[in-house]
């Protein structure tokens, strides 16, 4: 399976192939929402492609008159348009007969749940929106939202724009220091919270968070409190106001305010690993489109379907796939509050089986963990409503897709595993579930109307076989408009290494077919003796072995080769660590991609720091494997994770 580099000096070596591949079903293929047309007709002239698309699909108080104004690197899109975002995620569908349908079936943790009709959200979002404009919130003015996973999370967001207030969703799990950092920057006049949430088992206190953070923003001059809980909290008179006093005395109705295409819907804070948060700005009807319309092609949404993304809102992938892409198709979501293992690790596929999911979208940590329990969890339950799988945050490793297609999606649901960013509002790289052939781990093709490429240091597009960075050359109506309140920060960070080009951080390689696969970011590509190695192929070869559940690997400082690969490996649930079985593992990169990608250092650890939303931290595990003091730990979901990792002795070396 080895394969050489293609050329002297890659920048990134293509080491690892993958060769299975995955037809799609001609059944499914037969029914499916987007036919391969699409590519050729997006090609033809992919403005008038996307202008098509926003006539059709959105509802506007004013048409739009010209498709894009584009002026490297600020875009505009629709522009003369006037629309609303919430009448278009809610309203006209209660005026087109579907105010019965359910749009959020919600499940808390502890396993009270509540059913949302498009009418009941009709009545909370106005009733929301009636409280903001109480509390003095105008059209421009920013709303900041602290919440766990409850309804009234993507109530209030939907309130804000209803009255086209931006908002900024502050994940429910950051600090009160990462929350008054993110409502100075945006100047927000509202925060809306709750006095907690439900997470493995434990009440998670949000109010004392809120309450330390506003004792330093100056512009807040009120906020709203979800009882979720009941847990006692302080209550500050004249600025704090309980949700059931100020939003359930309102009125139930609030017209929606019409707003310019490029109108700011939202800002959503990126956490740069050094510098301070990026503020990501998205405005409304590029982002409304951009996101419903692939929405409906890549996840084949039809009227019935019961369709659950399972992150966490507070991270892009809940805004454009939880929140603003479904509900403007109308679609039926799940809402879950809590913890993938509470009760029990089979809490999803329970929450599958007693809705009839039929559409799962999901991160492949979560993948990899359900892995490391085994497949009797699933097997407990009747996934057989599972039609179509996505996947998105991170490269996922061949062995995971396979796992996830054969125990998940009964070796019959397709898998769509879907690239993009906090930036890119929308998916940009993906299969079709009806049309693309899929190969495990790649994220196959650009979508209809994406210009994506591979490119070396100097820009030139790299020949197939080849790795490289990942850019983009056209704009797309989701693309991010910018870094609040600083130009010149977004043309630094995403268009100046590349004249004329967006540049997403991300490694990539294409194969002889012309499929696009991610290597992770450039920042974490390792160079063992010149060798520009990808940190998600070494990693896919130790899961490719039956005993390994996840691995993460980063370069450590070497006298002799630059860097020495370091790798950190969680073991299958059945599986015991031992000096014979890292030398195995070792072996088996060799084997699988080359003797040149064989890790030096091997650790077994019982779990990797990681990102609230999944993503491993491979800057502390450097830290880790250097010796070195921890860096900022400020966006680790769990501090406990690097300290286990240290006690846990030395490495294996070779
Ligand atoms: C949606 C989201 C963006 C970064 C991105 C990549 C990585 C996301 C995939 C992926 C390989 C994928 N937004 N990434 N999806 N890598 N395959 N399907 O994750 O802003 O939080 O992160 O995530 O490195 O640049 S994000």
């Amino acid at each position: 399976m080895s394969v050489e580099p293609s050329s002297p000096s890659p920048e990134i070596e293509n080491l690892l192939a993958e060769s299975r591949t995955f037809p799609p079903d001609p059944t499914f293929a037969a029914q499916a929402n987007a036919k391969a047309d699409l590519y050729e007709e997006a090609e033809r002239d992919f403005e008038a492609f996307w202008a098509k698309r926003a006539r059709e699909r959105l509802d506007w108080s004013k048409p739009f008159e010209t498709t894009l104004e584009w002026e490297l690197p600020f875009a505009k899109w629709f522009v003369g348009g006037e629309l609303n975002v919430s009448y278009n995620c809610v309203d006209r569908h209660i005026e087109r007969g579907l105010g019965d349908k359910v749009a959020y079936h919600w499940i808390g943790e502890p396993g009270d749940t509540r059913t949302l009709t498009f009418r009941d959200l009709l009545r909370e979002v106005s009733k929301a929106a009636n409280a903001l404009k109480e509390l003095g919130v105008e059209k421009g003015d920013r709303v900041a939202i602290y919440m766990p996973m409850i309804p009234e999370l993507p109530i209030a967001m939907l309130a804000c724009a209803r009255i086209g207030a931006p908002h900024t969703v502050v994940f429910g799990g950051f600090s009160a220091e990462s929350l008054s950092g993110r409502i100075n920057d945006c100047g927000a006049k509202v925060l809306l919270t709750a006095d907690g949430g439900y997470r493995r088992g434990k009440e998670v206190g949000l109010k004392h968070h809120a309450d330390e953070a506003l004792a330093s923003t100056p512009t807040v001059e009120a906020a709203i409190v979800v009882n979720r809980t009941g847990h006692e909290v302080h209550m500050v008179d004249g600025r704090d106001h309980w949700w059931h006093d100020i939003v359930e005395r309102q009125s139930d109705d609030c017209p929606p305010v019409p707003v310019e295409s490029e109108h700011m819907l939202y800002l959503l804070y990126t956490s740069g690993t050094t510098a301070k948060p990026k503020g990501i700005l998205h405005t409304t009807a590029g982002y409304l489109l951009g996101t419903s319309f692939t929405h409906e092609a890549i996840f084949d949404v039809k009227p019935d379907d019961v369709y659950w993304c399972a992150a966490d809102i507070g991270w892009v992938t809940g805004h454009s796939y939880i929140v603003y892409g479904p509900l403007a198709n109308a679609t039926t979501g799940i809402l879950y509050e809590g913890a993938p293992d509470t009760p029990a690790w089979d809490r999803w596929w329970q929450i599958i089986e007693d809705y009839r999911v039929s559409i799962l979208y999901c991160a492949p940590t979560a993948i990899r963990a359900f892995m490391k329990q085994g497949e009797a969890w699933p097997r407990k339950h009747d996934l057989s409503s599972l039609r179509v799988l996505g996947s998105v945050g991170e490269p996922i490793n061949p062995e995971a897709w396979l796992w996830y297609r054969e125990h998940i999606g009964g070796g019959r649901a397709p898998i769509v595993d879907t690239w993009w960013q906090t930036e890119t509002g929308q998916i940009l790289i993906t299969p079709l579930p009806g049309v693309t052939t899929t190969k495990p781990g790649s994220a196959t093709f650009p979508f209809p109307g994406i210009d994506a490429d591979v490119v070396d240091g100097d820009g030139n597009s790299v020949p197939r076989g080849g790795g490289g960075y990942l850019v983009l050359k056209r704009p797309w109506p989701a693309m991010l408009r910018g870094i609040h309140g600083d130009p010149e920060r977004y043309f630094e960070t995403y268009w100046k290494r590349f004249p004329g080009m967006y540049f997403a951080g991300d490694g990539a390689k294409r194969d002889e077919d012309g499929y696009f696969w991610l290597l992770g970011r450039v920042d974490d590509v390792m160079n063992v003796a010149g060798h520009r190695i990808s940190t998600t192929e070494v990693e896919s070869a130790l899961v490719d072995h039956r005993s390994v559940a996840e691995a993460a690997v980063v370069g450590k400082k070497d006298d002799i080769s630059g860097q020495a690969i370091f790798a950190f490996v969680i073991l299958r649930a059945d599986q015991e660590p031992s000096d014979a079985l890292a030398v195995q593992l070792r072996e088996h990169v060799a084997y699988v991609i080359g003797p040149i990608a064989r890790p030096k250092f091997l650790m077994f650890v019982p779990d990797l720091p990681k990102t609230r939303s999944g993503k491993i931290m491979r800057r502390l595990l450097r830290d880790i494997a250097e010796g070195r003091v921890l860096g900022d730990t400020t966006t680790l979901a769990d501090t406990t994770v690097v300290d286990t990792i240290r006690e846990n002795s030395g490495a294996a070396e070779e």
